[in-house]
């Protein structure tokens, strides 16, 4: 299997290089791109430091801050251009453990359309998290899972290998969530379509460096479009609709 983690990247100066050093040596097999919004700070000079000195290191750069899920579908489609069978997103902060990747891969190898790094199944945690921020996390996966009608437990993780085919399955030009409702919207789309989830448990250290990009707003997108899909999910099912 031919894998690339893509890494979005706005202001993480001082996180970057870290991450980059412990996914290289932690997964040596694994190639990188970095996915940069022209981050003001430089990351993007700093990436291309590591591609020039690492043929496995690729940098996409973004002529500006776009959000998560723009860099994300722009990174999908330049690993699908250069043919890689799995795509994994990890943020650049360190919440995302390189060591772990291996328990994600291998049950892609099992047969797992697409693994969740999961905080919210036995076995995984969150280290040096404030009781507020679990709570809209875990509150969070409860509303989308009972609105959504289903059974994943960490719905807005953003530690995730997908199969080639899985993206391939998916409209991915209709998608336009910004934040972490780029993660529930590529979730809820992967579960219409009636592929295989699998929850791998994690354990996601909060960032050390650098400021978080979440928002009110990022929340608040999140939980309108749960709201607006779930409805139009059980309105469809009641008037024999498909989609
Ligand atoms: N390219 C790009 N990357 C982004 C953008 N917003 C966030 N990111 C990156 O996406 C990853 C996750 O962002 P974070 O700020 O850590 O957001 P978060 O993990 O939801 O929030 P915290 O848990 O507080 O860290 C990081 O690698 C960010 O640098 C963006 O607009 N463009
Ligand atoms: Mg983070």
């Amino acid at each position: 299997m031919r894998v690339l983690t893509i890494i979005p990247t706005y202001n993480e100066l001082e996180s970057l290089p870290k991450t980059l050093t412990r996914l290289r040596s932690a997964v040596p097999y694994v190639d990188v791109l970095i996915a940069d919004d022209n981050s003001p700070d430089g990351t993007g000079r700093i990436a291309d430091g590591f591609a020039a000195a690492d043929p496995q290191v690729h940098v996409l750069h973004r002529a500006g801050k776009e959000g998560l899920g723009a860099a994300y579908l722009a990174g999908f489609a330049w690993g699908m251009e250069a043919g890689y069978d799995v795509l994994v997103e990890m943020d650049a902060d360190g919440s995302h453990q390189p060591e772990q990747l291996p328990l994600l891969l291998e049950a892609v190898e099992q047969g797992a359309d697409l693994v969740l790094g999961s905080r919210w199944v036995p076995g995984g945690k969150v280290v040096n998290w404030p009781l507020h921020r679990k709570l809209i996390s875990t509150c969070g996966s409860l509303y989308s899972r009972i609105l959504l009608g289903i059974s994943v437990r960490d719905i807005t993780g953003g530690y995730r290998a997908f199969r080639r085919s899985t993206l391939e399955a998916l409209d991915l030009d209709a998608v336009d969530s910004v934040g972490y409702g780029f993660q529930v919207d590529m979730l809820w789309r992967v579960c219409q379509k009636g592929l295989t989830v699998v929850e791998v448990p994690i354990t996601f250290v909060e960032r050390e460096f650098g400021a978080s990009k979440m928002s009110g707003n990022i929340v608040q997108e999140a939980m309108v479009n749960v709201t607006k899909w779930g409805l139009a999910a059980r309105w469809n099912k009641l008037t024999g609709r498909n989609k």
